[in-house]
């Protein structure tokens, strides 16, 4: 027996076929993870994620796929899908009268076509979705390297730029700021790390100054929190994602946790 047996392989990346097969299958799903305010323990919104139901496989994640749902020329159909998809899931909460924001991420690609802002427009306006309650999360280098043109009409539908990978202390956050982010996530591991030099408080300042709301993703105990509870100045608001809170989960699970604890405490939008 060799400890390299089928199990142990990386599994071929799906063909375009099936790709396509899925979709038209309706194979993709959204799952949502749920954001809490550190502080208060309370529900605070969710950002959807893109999972494909393989029929022999399970449930996929992003990194099994969607580098060949790109070569294909399936991402943008498919992160349009996710738009609509997400936008009518948000307004469902929001007709029931928890208005939580719904994130969303953005491959560079699909904010590069030309459609983009029209189609975000289309979405809010086949859900009626608030625009506030939807935030676009975007890589870092993809929102500073959006056309001003897309980011000021994203800007002025009133939906809400989010960027996902901030690193404490090298992401320029005022410059993020300046770009009108109002919505900045802590890449996971980034409260833990034990060479981040200086305070989360000093790293944060900028954006806490300025209102922007600020995530930490991949926190998974309660000492993280607690951590991040006494680095991150009072002012600002301060959300956790992570497993503590709960991971990805359908919508339906959501709607669970919303009745049996957590009853959305944020500002309303
Ligand atoms: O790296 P990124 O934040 O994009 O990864 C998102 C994925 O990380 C989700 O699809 C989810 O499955 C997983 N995830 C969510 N919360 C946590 C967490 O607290 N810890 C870890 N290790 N992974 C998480
Ligand atoms: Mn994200």
């Amino acid at each position: 027996m060799t400890t390299t047996g089928p199990h142990d392989a990386t599994p071929e990346p799906p063909s375009e076929d099936e790709l396509a097969r899925a979709r038209a299958r309706g194979e993709f799903r959204l799952l949502y993870q749920p954001e809490f305010d550190v502080r208060r323990g309370s529900f605070a919104g969710v950002e959807a994620l893109l999972r494909w139901r393989h029929p022999t496989r399970g449930l996929l994640g992003p990194a099994d796929f969607v580098d060949r749902l790109a070569t294909s020329g399936l991402l943008v159909p498919v992160g349009y899908w996710a738009l609509a998809e997400v936008t009518r899931q948000g307004a469902r909460w929001h007709d029931r009268g928890y208005r939580f924001p719904v994130a969303l991420n953005v491959a560079a690609s699909q904010a590069r076509e030309l459609d983009f802002v029209d189609e975000v427009a289309r979405a809010l306006h086949a859900s009626a979705l608030a625009p506030a309650a939807l935030t676009l999360e975007f890589a870092t280098a993809t929102l500073e390297g959006l056309a001003d043109a897309t980011r000021t009409r994203l800007l002025a539908l009133g939906v809400r730029l989010g960027v996902d990978d901030v690193e404490p202390g090298v992401t320029d956050v005022a410059a993020l700021a300046d770009l009108g982010v109002a919505v900045a996530k802590l890449r996971r591991g980034a409260v833990d790390d034990p060479a981040r030099g200086a305070a989360l408080t000093d790293a944060l300042a900028p954006l806490v100054a300025r209102g922007v709301r600020v995530v930490a993703a991949g926190v998974e105990n309660p000492a993280t929190a607690q951590r991040l509870e006494a680095e991150v100045g009072v002012a600002g608001s301060l959300e956790g994602q992570g497993f503590l809170y709960g991971g990805p989960q359908p919508a339906a699970a959501i709607d669970r946790l919303l009745e049996d604890f957590a009853i959305f405490s944020g500002e309303p939008l």
